[in-house]
């Protein structure tokens, strides 16, 4: 390999992360490698102690290598010493001095973290020059980027931290022109911009145009991969919201085994939503585990607690029915024993009035002869307003979320969103009448209608639910 040319055919573009201690390198590498388990990220300085490699991939095939590398701590310190290297040798230029700095012992010990970074720049086709733009621009960053320029390599520099309340991107614009640095990329890698792939890939491929054509392709690959992720997010909501619309529970009539299909009525829908909340976790890559530690324990404790309470019904908007028994909106009871509706002599904890009705309508003549002597249990309408919007927040939130966040996810005010009132769509309303297509109930059939109702309420949520950015 040539020392100023690090290429090679189809060997894949590597890129070297390079920046001051603490300016959020590792955090870049999660967010543009979608990895939260990348590496370790800490608020603190020379967490990275050792070059570490992600890599981007196409088809199954790398096409970018990022290098994570040590915080630069020591650069003015380094300089010196350059200086001095340069004056007891012949006239060299920066990067024979570069060099000959890494043959030198120094390099194995006062300046190991640095000559380990300089090492992996030269060995890389470009450095990306992570920067905390609330920091001020200081002698040490000057002196960071004049030993990066000694490399030979183009250096894009990366402005983090652009969502803080206080930066100072006006100077650090300045300083980097002043030093012939013009493409400069904005970036904040805890809520990275929807765009961020293709503005960062963009510029490097200004900065390296024989690399253009595959950091094209890596982009649009990228795009491709987010635009599936978003429409098989709507289908695993969709496909939760069927299972539970569709669920009935037959029960004997009288109100102890009622309290226990209920019971198990309850669990078997906030297990098929917990399950949702998986495949969506998964689908975003994030973990459970991210999620139980840093990210949802209040979600999770709203996912176990309050799914059937009134006070997750208004949190989120949902208008209770007419009738509902204050405190809560529980499944819908049909006591087909009387022919007619019960509240279960008002023991059924939280029986929805409103849904009972619902459920009488379309159901009691039907069914009466058929289940005479049982009653018959649903998910109230409130419930799954209250659990298609819960979905679509957290799909819309996971969409948005940098694999570097470290902070819960914000609950935000749920935009108006006409799942909340009038009538439900079109697609849960049929699955009412087919508790076959419920694969948590019994004599589950998923049929070709199913699949077709699953895709049409996919389609109505994606019209609903706010974009991603
Ligand atoms: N708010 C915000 N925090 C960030 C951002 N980038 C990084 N952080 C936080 O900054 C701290 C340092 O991030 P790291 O990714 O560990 O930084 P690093 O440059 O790899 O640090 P060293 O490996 O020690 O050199 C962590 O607490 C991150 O969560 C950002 O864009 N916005
Ligand atoms: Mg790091």
């Amino acid at each position: 390999m040539n020392a100023l040319h690090p290429s090679g055919g189809d060997a894949p573009l590597r890129v070297a992360v390079v920046g001051h201690t603490n300016t959020g390198k590792t955090s870049l590498l999660r967010t543009l490698a979608r990895d939260a388990a990348f590496g370790e990220v800490a608020d603190s300085p020379s967490t990275t102690q050792h070059v570490e490699a992600a890599a981007l991939l196409v088809d199954g095939r790398a096409v970018l290598e990022l290098y994570d590398t040590p915080g630069l701590e020591d650069a003015v310190a380094l300089r010196d010493y350059l200086e001095r290297l340069g004056e007891d040798g012949p006239r060299t230029d920066g990067f024979a001095r570069i060099e000959r700095f890494l043959g030198t012992r120094e390099a194995s010990l006062r300046f190991e973290q640095e000559a380990k970074v300089l090492r992996q720049v030269i060995a890389s086709h470009a450095a990306l020059y992570v920067i905390d733009v609330r920091d001020p621009v200081l002698e040490k960053h000057r002196d960071e980027l004049a030993l990066l320029a000694d490399c030979a390599r183009p250096v894009l520099p990366v402005l983090n931290f652009v969502a803080a309340p206080q930066t100072r991107i006006p100077a650090w614009r300045e300083a980097l022109s002043r030093l012939g640095l013009h493409a400069v990329v904005s970036f904040d890698t805890v809520a990275p911009p929807a765009d961020g792939d293709a503005q960062l890939f963009g510029k490097l491929a200004t900065l390296l145009d024989a690399e253009a054509p595959r950091l094209r392709r890596l982009v649009e690959d990228r795009e491709r991969h987010q635009a599936q992720r978003r429409e098989a997010s709507m289908r695993i909501v969709a496909e939760m919201l069927i299972d539970v619309a569709a669920l009935r529970v037959t029960s004997p009539p009288d109100d102890a085994a009622s309290q226990t299909h209920e019971r198990r009525l309850r669990d078997a829908v906030r297990a098929r939503e917990a399950r949702c909340v998986t495949e969506l976790l998964a689908l975003y890559g994030f973990r459970a585990s991210d999620v139980s530690e840093l990210a949802l324990p209040d979600w999770q404790a709203r996912l176990e607690h309050d799914l059937f309470s009134a006070a997750a019904l208004t949190e989120m908007g949902v208008e209770m029915g007419k009738g509902v028994a204050a405190g809560a909106a529980a499944g819908a009871a049909v006591d087909l024993a009387t022919g007619g509706l019960s509240l279960g002599a008002g023991t059924l904890v939280g029986a929805a009035v409103g849904g009972l009705w619902q459920t009488a309508e379309r159901f009691g003549g039907r069914l009466l002869g058929q289940f005479r002597g049982m009653r018959e249990l649903t998910v109230d309408d409130a419930i799954l307003r209250l659990l298609a919007l819960r979905q679509q927040w957290l799909m819309t939130a996971l969409a948005r979320r940098g694999h570097a966040a470290q902070q819960p996810l914000q609950r935000e005010a749920v935009a108006d969103d006409p799942l909340r009132k009038g009538a439900l769509p079109a697609p849960l309303r049929e699955a009412r009448s087919h508790p076959e297509w419920s694969a948590i109930g019994a004599n589950h059939q998923d049929t070709a209608r199913r699949q077709a109702v699953i895709t049409a309420l996919a389609g109505r949520l994606g019209e609903n639910a706010p974009s991603p950015n």
